[in-house]
Order: C-alpha cells, then structure tokens, then sequence
C-alpha cells in the first residue's frame, strides 16, 4: 500500500454537505449524481427530520454505500445551522475540501470539478456564481431575479466585498479556510449565513475565486423561500457594517501551512 491518492479517486478527502428538508424526490437521484461527478467524494445529508421521509431515505442510501453518511438534526433550523453543524461533522472527519450545494438540482452537479479546480489550485474559497461572465439563471420570473440580483449588489457595495454572487448557496471551502471563520460572529441560521460566510472569509484573508454557473429553478418539491428572509438580509448586512464602523469588526485571519515559520 502507498499513502498516494488512488489516480481514480481524485476527490479523496473533499466532503459534500448536502442539507435537505422535503427533498424526498431528490435525494436519491442527486446523491448519484454528486458521487458520480467526484470520484473519491464523500457525502453527508445534513437532514432536519424532514417531514416527507427524506431522513429515512438518506438512511438507506448511506446503508448500501460507505461513501454517504447521515446527520439528523432533530428539527428543522434553517440552512445555515444545518451547514455549520455539518461542516462541523465533516471537519471532525478529517475532510480537507468541503462543498455546500442545495439538493433540488438548482446546484447541477456537472458543475462540481471546475468548482474544486481552483481550490485544489490555491483558492481558499471558490464560489459558484450567476453574476459572472458565463454565469446565469434560467426559468426564474422578474421579482426573484430582482430580488437575487439586488441582495447581492446591496450586500457588496455595504460591505465593500469583491464576489459578485454573494448570496448563492454553491460553494466549495477548504478546511483552513472553515476553521478559521469566527463562528460566533455568524448571525444567521437562514439564507443570510450565504453572505456572512463569505465576509467573513474575505475579511480573513481568504482568496476567493468565482466560477461560473447557471442556476436552475427546482423542478419538484417546495421551495422554502420566504419575505422575511429578505428582510433578515437586509437588516444582517446593515448589521455588520455598523458592526465594522464601530470597530467591533472580524478579526480572525486564516493560517495557512507554511505561515508564521
Ligand atoms: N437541513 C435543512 N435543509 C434545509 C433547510 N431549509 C432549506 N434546506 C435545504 O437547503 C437547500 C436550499 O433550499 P431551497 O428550499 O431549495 O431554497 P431556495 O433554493 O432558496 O428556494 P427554491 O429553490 O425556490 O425552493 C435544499 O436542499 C433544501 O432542502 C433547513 O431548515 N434545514
Ligand atoms: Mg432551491
């Protein structure tokens, strides 16, 4: 045995977390396509005793093939305390990479290997992103194009962040990158963890690169967004930069190997 990477099995050490709430008719069908896209992967469906089973079905995926395990979390919370309590998990099991992505085929799973590329490369944080040449949005109506488009044009000029997708929830971390995030400081256990995760990796000094991808509306199943979780956008993000004005901003700064030597 040597300690190499097995040649067909170049995603050894990157862990998918996949949170699901209702994804009953998409699980099973977007796990194969995930592990199919990234040869060596891991997954991990972070599920928040789904009301439609999903939880049951993830349980039995993860019985017929090592590669997929399960967190149950006993309620549902929204996705950013689903995401920090799977990151958290992944973490613990030595992932190296760790990608966030939804599992209503919104995130297509095509996308995955130009998604590591640049962190395999040296990016901290790559971002699968709408707003970049190349990138897009099909089948969405005006309002949450608007809506979409706006949040994270607001939410850039107020924080003064380079990414032009800041509030798309297709992301691939590395591990340094995640430990270093100053957890406390996150707000957000909803959709507004996507923007605040992304300050606050790049006031840690993360380097960010964006690729882009066309984001596609979920076909079955409900969607989960709301008004008031624009209204939570809005207030967050005002939130952290009066935080900043009165310099109570982030202080955490990302240690990479070879640092401080
Ligand atoms: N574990 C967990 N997963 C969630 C929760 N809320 C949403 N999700 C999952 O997070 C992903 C994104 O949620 P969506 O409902 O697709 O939200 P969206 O993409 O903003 O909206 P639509 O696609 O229009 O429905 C999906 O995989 C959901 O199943 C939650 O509270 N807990
Ligand atoms: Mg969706």
């Amino acid at each position: 045995m040597t300690t190499d990477l097995p040649a067909h099995e170049p995603y050894a050490g990157t862990w998918v977390v996949l949170p699901t709430y209702d994804e009953a008719e998409n699980l099973r069908p977007i796990s194969g396509a995930i592990l199919a896209a990234l040869p060596g992967a891991r997954l991990l469906v972070v599920d928040d005793d789904s009301p439609d089973g999903t939880g049951a079905i993830a349980d039995e995926l993860a019985a017929v093939d090592g590669r997929v395990s399960v967190r149950h979390r006993a309620a549902k919370e929204g996705l950013g305390k689903a995401y920090i309590d799977g990151f958290a998990v992944a973490l613990d099991a030595g992932a190296r990479y760790l990608v966030q992505m939804d599992a209503d085929w919104s995130h297509a799973p095509d996308y995955l290997p130009s998604l590591m590329a640049p962190l395999m490369d040296d990016a901290d944080l790559v971002i699968g992103s709408r707003y970049t040449r190349g990138g897009g949005v099909k089948d969405w109506g005006i309002m949450r194009r608007l809506v979409s488009r706006g949040g994270s044009l607001f939410a850039r000029a107020v924080l003064r962040l380079g990414p032009n997708d800041l509030t798309g929830g297709f992301k691939a971390w590395r591990r340094e990158t995640l430990e270093a995030l100053d957890w406390d400081r996150v707000h957000s256990g909803g959709y507004v963890f996507q923007i605040e995760t992304t300050y606050l990796a790049t006031r840690a000094g993360a380097r960010v690169r964006e690729v882009p991808i066309v984001f596609k509306d979920r076909e079955v199943g409900t969607s989960k967004m709301s008004k008031s979780i624009i209204g939570e956008a809005l207030v967050v993000v005002l939130q952290l930069r009066w935080e900043e004005l009165r310099g109570r901003g982030p202080t955490a700064v990302i240690v990479r190997d070879g640092d401080g030597a």
